[in-house]
């Protein structure tokens, strides 16, 4: 039986090119998505771009452009972002495609059809930047202008004619769904907030609005469009053919495995989400994952700040696979972590060149010189090998459970670690003074290669391309890895030839 697995990024507002958080999401979703690849899962990975609402609508307004045209040219840039990333998404969609629209229609349509949604007068604060709601204690007066005291963004007073969904309806509902479902909002401690937040008493609802017109048209009622976040959330079924929910791709995905999102958008999939769902007789997604914030240097990204880290500029300059790394080793997943210069070279220069890079190059080039290139024939092993080896077998429910838990951070350390073990293998073994003892010496690099297929294996999702760079050298393309492999501690075959190797990481010349 094909076993599935599907994973969503946030969609993103077009509203400005791609910055660093968004390649970080996109990556760690992607990280997870190769894993689950790895292990023999059928994966479906959706990203896109949200492109409705009054923020995209004042950003084209801006430019005296078209939003259509102004979220195309946008939307591009985070396509091109993806490819840029190297992400194994597996659909991108926008929420100005027909398949979106017709799938947003027809869950309002079913809503109100349950008695879900109900037409009244909205009088409250709006965050057009935050495309959110908020009460009169969530803000508060900075300079004279109101702002979210959560985002910082700020407030206007907005009053009009607007239709409601019942969330209020919903809040023991959605207490008993966390209660049944305890790993359905992840880290724990943003289950914790999102629980007292239900708690402290939920309001109906606006999810439309009268006074703009960029957005989903409210059937039977075309005065309204409906609220972006309504429109939003649905991409995550509409990529699935939802309404038809009899199709292959919708039985075959949903409920989705992962919705990974940053933490500042959690209220939204982790009440709102699940609330629609349940409210539409659908299925909740089985976990919302809220990771923390990419910091530049100690400091919250801002264009006033002029701070915006840029992946494409990092990426030009440091390659992809080291941006990758530093994301999944040096930001301790769940939380906040930051990105500097020093850190990053430090990074490439520690764990990458010398950890990584060393131990391939000094493998394969000790191969080379005595042993021709080729996997040689290996004794029985010995108690320090089999050490080696089943550090990383004895371990491999642990690594799919650190995934399948998000523990992105225990799963690169484990690697890293491995990496030091198995460079220290090599210095104790000291196979150039084995030259009398041509067995032993075999049975050493025998080890050491297989080693470095293993820890490649574990490394391919964070590091697709180097990664495949190095399995490259036993002949080991994409399609011939899988992660239960790593199991097998004579996977290679003696007496076949393997390909000399290019330096993989450059180090960086530091000045301090
Ligand atoms: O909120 N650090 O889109 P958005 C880490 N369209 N992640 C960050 C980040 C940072 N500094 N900044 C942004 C929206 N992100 C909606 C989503 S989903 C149905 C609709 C990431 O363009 C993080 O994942 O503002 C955050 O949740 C998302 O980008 C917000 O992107």
């Amino acid at each position: 039986m094909t076993k599935n697995f599907y994973i969503t990024t946030p969609i993103y507002y077009p509203s400005a090119k791609p910055h660093m958080g968004h390649a970080y999401s996109s990556i760690v979703s992607d990280v997870i998505a190769r894993f689950k690849r790895l292990d023999g899962y059928k994966v479906e990975f959706l990203t896109g771009t949200d492109e409705h609402g009054l923020k995209i609508q004042r950003a084209a307004e801006e430019k005296s452009i078209d939003p259509k045209i102004f979220c195309d040219e946008i939307s591009k840039t985070f396509r091109n972002l993806s490819n840029t990333l190297n992400l194994s998404n597996t659909d991108f969609i926008r929420t100005t495609e027909d398949r979106h629209i017709k799938s947003v229609q027809n869950l309002w349509k079913i809503l109100e059809e349950k008695n879900q949604i109900y037409l009244s007068k909205y009088s409250g604060w709006y965050s057009v930047s935050d495309e959110a709601f908020y009460n009169e204690d969530e803000i508060k007066e900075e300079n004279g202008i109101n702002i979210s005291i959560n985002s910082g963004s700020k407030v206007e007073w907005l009053e009009e004619e607007s239709y409601f969904f019942k969330l209020s309806a919903w809040e023991n509902k959605l207490l008993k769904f966390y209660e049944e479902n305890p790993k359905f909002i992840l880290p724990n401690s943003r289950r914790n907030e999102v629980i007292s937040f239900v708690k402290s008493g939920l309001k109906d609802l606006s999810v439309s609005r009268k006074t703009f017109s960029w957005g989903i048209k409210v059937p039977n009622n075309k005065d309204h469009v409906i609220y972006v976040w309504l429109d939003a959330l649905t991409n995550y079924i509409s990529a699935l053919n939802y309404p038809d929910t009899k199709n292959l791709k919708y039985k075959s995905f949903w409920p989705a495995d992962i919705h990974m999102i940053g933490k500042d958008i959690l209220r939204f999939h982790a009440i709102y989400w699940p609330a629609f769902l349940l409210a539409a007789d659908l299925t909740p997604p089985k976990r919302v994952y809220g990771h923390g914030w990419i910091l530049s240097g100690e400091e919250k990204m801002s264009k006033s700040k002029g701070n915006i880290l840029d992946p494409l500029e990092i990426v030009d300059k440091y390659g992809l696979d080291p941006l990758r790394f530093y994301l999944l080793k040096e930001v301790s997943f769940g939380n906040d972590g930051s990105i500097t210069q020093d850190k990053l070279e430090s990074c490439i220069n520690s764990d990458l060149a010398n950890n990584y890079g060393n131990l391939c190059q000094r493998v394969i080039s000790f191969n080379e010189k005595n042993c021709n290139l080729i996997i040689p024939e290996k004794n029985n092993f010995e108690k320090e090998d089999l050490n080696l080896l089943n550090k990383i077998s004895d371990n491999i429910n642990s690594l799919r459970s650190y995934i399948d838990n998000q523990e992105l951070s225990s799963y690169t350390n484990f690697i890293v670690d491995r990496l030091f073990d198995a460079n220290k293998y090599f210095n104790d073994q000291e196979p150039w003074k084995k030259k009398s003892d041509i067995m032993r010496l075999n049975t050493i690099v025998y080890v050491s290669l297989e080693i470095i297929r293993k820890i490649s294996i574990l490394l391919n999702p964070i590091i697709p391309e180097t990664s495949l760079k190095v399995l490259e050298v036993f002949n080991l393309k994409l399609k011939d890895i899988n992660f239960e492999s790593i199991i097998n501690h004579e996977s290679l075959k003696s007496n076949s030839k393997i390909k000399k190797i290019d330096i993989l990481f450059k180090k960086i010349e530091k000045n301090d």
